[in-house]
């Protein structure tokens, strides 16, 4: 050990970080082993090189000024392309067995101020589902429909993976065989002194790390063996998903079909995208940039841009990312194998223990998280699609306890397409004078993935106001 510790103390010298084992003679034994693994894994040269760009000098991202809106595939598909056709390529794909499921669920529900993973906040209006199980009925009704087991992937962090993992084993997987379900922790990175550039210890033997943000998803899936486990099922496409969003039609035969068949589509990453609900709607725009499309996330479009409109009055930048995508499992062993993606820094509050061995909580922002962004990957295709979405169709999300993105908006947006679903089997549905569903409205998956799977003689004939409704 105390040549380990030696060898270690030199190397943490080199880089400015012996602190890191100040408080090494109060350790014992196991604590002081847990610590020297924690440093073991990290490469100091790389990191250094990280501390001096993102924390001692903050490279802004510039935004070219010749950006361009990328183009995509519209909703309605109005004659510019063959939609039934890429629906049904799709659907062959699906039905081949093709297709996984892939969650990223990391997040902390910090913000909705839920004391849990996100996944387990009840999401739905009439019953009050949580996440997960409404991602676990469609994947049991898509796996219906196809006649195919689509296996589950699902990104958590070393914070919330136990909690996870309980919560699925307490509902008994929501009847999903365990052998489909295959969940993964995230990677972390050492959060870091803004002021210094030296990492933080959040106990005098632990470092303060915070999980490596989405964009971590493509290397955990391969230190993971998730790669090798789509490998082994003959997984060529996986579907990406955020935890937050109720409303995601995670098998989706006509985006899958764009994504391997579109002629301007390599396969190895698409998107979907909505209309911007205005300039200010806290989502990445899709861009061309180099003549490979790509992402600019909010806070980096400049403001003039975010509001540009078209001569017909449309935002420029319209095309706003909600984070599905498709991505190739090729693609994947290609990035994870000689490619990395560029950190984004946040500045955060993260409590630490100071010189003394007494921990702080910051009153402001003192240190640097460094996340990578999965939408970061998009340029590295050789030629990636987007695909327009209704809005009230597939996004929904609950990040926040009220305000946008809130329960309350999801519940209405949730209600709102149930609402155009049964209008379009003949149901008579009761709406607000600005066009929203008046009634409470829940749709299973069981009983229906799309309009087409609802069943006209299970109906009602009218939902009043003020109803609450289970279908
Ligand atoms: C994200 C996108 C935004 C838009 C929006 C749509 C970023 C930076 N911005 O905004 O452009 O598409 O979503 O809803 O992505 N997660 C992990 N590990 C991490 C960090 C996050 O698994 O280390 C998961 C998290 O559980 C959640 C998702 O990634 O499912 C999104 O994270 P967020 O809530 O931080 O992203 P947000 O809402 O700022």
């Amino acid at each position: 050990m105390s040549k380990r510790l030696e060898t270690l103390r030199r190397v943490l010298s080199q880089h400015g970080q012996a602190h890191l084992l100040a408080f090494a003679d109060r350790l014992d034994a196991r604590a002081l082993g847990a610590l020297l693994d924690e440093l073991d894994a990290i490469d100091f040269d790389a990191l250094d090189a990280l501390i001096d760009r993102y924390v001692r000098h903050d490279t802004p991202v510039t935004v070219p000024d010749d950006l361009e809106p990328a183009p995509y595939y519209p909703h309605d598909p109005a004659g510019t392309y063959n939609a039934a056709s890429y629906a049904a390529r799709g659907a062959e794909i699906i039905r081949a067995g093709k297709v996984a499921a892939f969650t990223v669920a990391g997040g902390q529900g910090t913000r909705l101020g839920w004391n849990g993973p996100k996944g387990t906040f009840p999401a739905t209006v009439v019953t009050g589902k949580p996440l997960f199980r409404v991602f676990a009925e469609q994947i049991a009704a898509a796996g219906k429909t196809y006649g195919v087991t689509i296996p589950w992937y699902i990104m958590t962090s070393p914070a919330n993976d136990a909690d996870t993992r309980r919560f699925f084993e307490d509902n008994n997987c929501f009847g999903l065989s365990r052998r489909n379900i295959f969940m993964f922790p995230q990677g972390t990175m050492p959060s870091i002194d803004a002021a210094t550039g030296r990492l933080l210890l959040a106990a005098p033997g632990a470092l303060a790390l915070n999980p490596d943000g989405h964009g971590g998803a493509l290397r955990a899936l391969r230190a993971s063996g998730a790669l090798a486990d789509m490998g082994a099922r003959g997984i060529e496409h996986i579907s990406y998903f955020q935890v937050d969003n109720p409303l995601v039609r995670i098998v989706d035969p006509l985006f899958i079909g764009l994504h391997v068949g579109a002629p301007d589509s390599s396969g190895e990453m698409s998107s979907k995208m909505v209309a911007k609900a205005g300039p200010d709607e806290k989502v990445g725009v899709f861009a061309r940039v180099d003549g490979r499309t790509a992402v600019i996330e909010y806070s980096d479009l400049p403001p003039a841009l975010a509001a540009a409109r078209n001569p017909d009055g449309r935002l420029t930048f319209n095309a706003g990312s909600i984070a599905i995508h498709l991505i190739g499992v090729d693609f994947v062993e290609r990035m994870t194998s000689d490619l990395t993606l560029p950190f984004h820094r946040a500045l955060k509050k993260v409590p630490y223990v100071d010189e003394r061995g007494e921990l702080v909580e910051p009153a402001a922002a003192n240190a640097v998280k460094l996340e990578m962004f999965i939408f970061d990957a998009i340029p590295f295709a050789s030629s990636s699609i987007v695909y327009e979405t209704g809005r009230v169709e597939e996004f929904a999300p609950i990040k926040n306890a009220s305000g946008t993105d809130s329960v309350a908006t999801s519940h209405q947006l949730q209600s709102d397409r149930a609402a155009n679903w049964l209008e379009s089997a003949g149901v008579t549905v009761a709406r607000t004078a600005d066009g929203r569903a008046a009634a409470k409205i829940e749709i299973s998956p069981l009983t229906a993935l799309a309009p087409a799977d609802l069943r006209v003689a299970d109906l009602p004939e009218r939902i009043d106001a003020g109803a609450e409704v289970l279908l």
